[in-house]
């Protein structure tokens, strides 16, 4: 390696470091005032319309991913011959470096919302990077020396590692905050009509809460971190076989008009008497409108719903069009959504499964046939179609508890979205079944409540529950496993009465 190269390696890597410590140091200063993302901006915002446009036409969505990846590009060429130059002269190393900080350091203060330390992450970057440079051409300044260039690549190894580490780190949380911020920012519309009032009595006591609280719902995806969205960038493109492929901003899916709606999810994975499932207030536009602006073609009889990371899910077209309330959702029991659960939009469908209806974060909708495309879980053993199967489960007096003799209240929650609970049984030991009162309920789309006065004598006792729903069907007996399509069986605890 010639005494040239690696100084302009040196370059690179001092440049690397600038920009990792850039992104440690916008944690504190504001997500926009790390300079790859100001320069950015600016760029974006002073390029000429017809540019832009063409830049939109070439790359798509990922225009802005372009422009990140073609500066990157322009900042190494830059770096390798700063580099270069500084190994001659190493003023101009310096003066080179010290424009590059600058202009981050102005593109970031003129940002609109720019804070008053705006310029702190580009001035601490480029000061780094002038000691990391300086050390970096001392070292193995002896090009024959097997030793110094041993040495050397260590040191240009280790700054540009540390700098990729520290910059993924600091974008991450970066982008949570600016994430954050916008979401806390969000004024949700109202609802073409008020939400239903809850009945009174929709709630037995001791049993789970009718409505989930956001904290405590169940949370199932395959993110390892959620993605972070800024609704201001997020666009959902509807496409496929329809005849009018549509987009719509944030700005103009919030304009359309908004219901809300409690619906209760279920995830596939559930066990019998398992915690996989929560009821919530969703607000949120009717997917029904979209799709028959979109016109699907004859023959597309599955949309696929895609997120930010990839992930899809299948839904038949034909359950999205039947008239009930499947919703493109922004808001969550009066908030808008969690960033774990989908923020900005997410799809909810009574009736199905979470697998094949309910995306988080989703950026797509394709309009496409069940033969033609298996969606995320589907080639991984679970089944295309996935309605919820019809359960019940006993959520008081629990598993293993003791209870006094007399009247125990035995209660739980049944549910069989968009068909409805008729009924309710719970069987002691082996006596015969006997019915449950039904709570009150808002709609067929969510979970019920039920109890059962029990007169409880000593000894230890077996509760079973079972549902009938609304088409007159009761929950099978048979125990079947989640996959593929969702678990059956009763219910059963054991308790015991002193
Ligand atoms: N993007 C994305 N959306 C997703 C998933 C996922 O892995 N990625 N999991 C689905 C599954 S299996 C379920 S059960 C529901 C759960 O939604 P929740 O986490 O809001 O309860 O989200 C669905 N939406
Ligand atoms: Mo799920």
């Amino acid at each position: 390696m010639n005494t040239s190269v690696r100084a302009g390696l040196s370059g690179v890597a001092a440049a690397a470091v600038a920009l990792g410590v850039a992104e440690i140091v916008a944690v504190v200063t504001g997500p926009l005032s790390a300079p790859l993302l100001a320069v950015g901006g600016v760029v974006v915002d002073t390029v000429p319309g017809p540019v832009k446009d063409a830049a939109v036409r070439v790359f798509g969505i990922h225009d802005k991913t372009a422009l990140i990846v073609g500066t990157l590009i322009l900042l190494t060429g830059y770096a390798y011959a700063i580099g270069v130059l500084a190994a001659r002269r190493w003023w101009i190393g310096v003066a080179g470096i010290a424009l590059f900080g600058m202009i981050g350091a102005v593109a970031a203060m003129t940002r609109h919302d720019a804070g008053p330390m705006a310029w702190l992450p580009s001035v601490a970057g480029a000061a780094l990077a002038v000691w990391v440079l300086h050390r970096l051409l001392g070292l193995g300044a002896r090009p024959a020396e097997e030793d110094g260039r041993r040495r050397f690549l260590k040191g240009v190894g280790l700054a540009a590692g540390l700098a990729v580490a520290g910059g993924a780190a600091g974008r991450l949380l970066t982008s949570r905050q600016a994430v954050q911020q916008a979401r806390d920012a969000v004024v949700l519309p109202a609802p073409r009509q008020s939400p239903p009032p809850l009945p009174a009595g929709v709630q037995v006591a001791d049993v789970t809460p009718y409505v989930s609280p956001n904290a405590d719902f169940y949370r199932i995806d395959t993110a390892l971190y959620p993605p972070q969205i800024d609704p201001s960038t997020w666009e959902l493109r509807i496409h496929g076989m329809v005849r009018n492929p549509i987009t719509i901003t944030w700005e103009q899916l919030l304009r359309r008009p908004m219901i809300e709606r409690y619906v209760t999810l279920a995830c596939v994975s559930n066990e019998v008497g398992g915690d996989l499932i929560g009821n919530a207030l969703w607000l949120g536009t009717p997917i029904r409108e979209l799709l028959d602006e979109a016109d699907p073609l004859p023959g597309a009889d599955q949309v696929v719903q895609r997120s930010a990371d990839g992930w899809t899910c299948g839904t038949p077209t034909a359950v999205l069009r039947d008239g009930r309330d499947a919703l493109l959702a922004v808001g969550m029991n009066g908030e808008p959504l969690p960033v774990a659960h989908g923020f900005p939009v997410r799809m909810v469908v009574p009736g199905l499964y979470g697998y094949v209806s309910a995306c988080k974060w989703i950026t797509e909708i394709e309009l496409t046939r069940f033969a033609d495309f298996d969606a995320y879980w589907v080639p991984r053993g679970w089944s295309a179609q996935g309605p919820i199967k019809l359960q019940s489960r006993i959520d008081t007096p629990r598993k293993g508890t003791k209870r006094a003799a007399g009247t125990v209240v035995v209660g739980g929650v049944a549910w069989a979205q968009h068909t409805g609970i008729a009924k309710v049984e719970v069987q002691i030991d082996d006596e015969p079944w006997r019915e449950a009162t039904l709570a009150a309920t808002v709609s067929a789309d969510t979970w019920r409540q039920w109890s059962y006065p029990w007169q409880a004598t000593p000894g230890e006792h077996r509760l079973r529950v079972r549902a009938t729903d609304r088409n007159g069907q009761t929950q099978t007996a048979t125990p079947a496993p989640t996959a593929p399509d969702g678990a059956t069986g009763w219910h059963a605890v054991t308790v015991r009465i002193d």
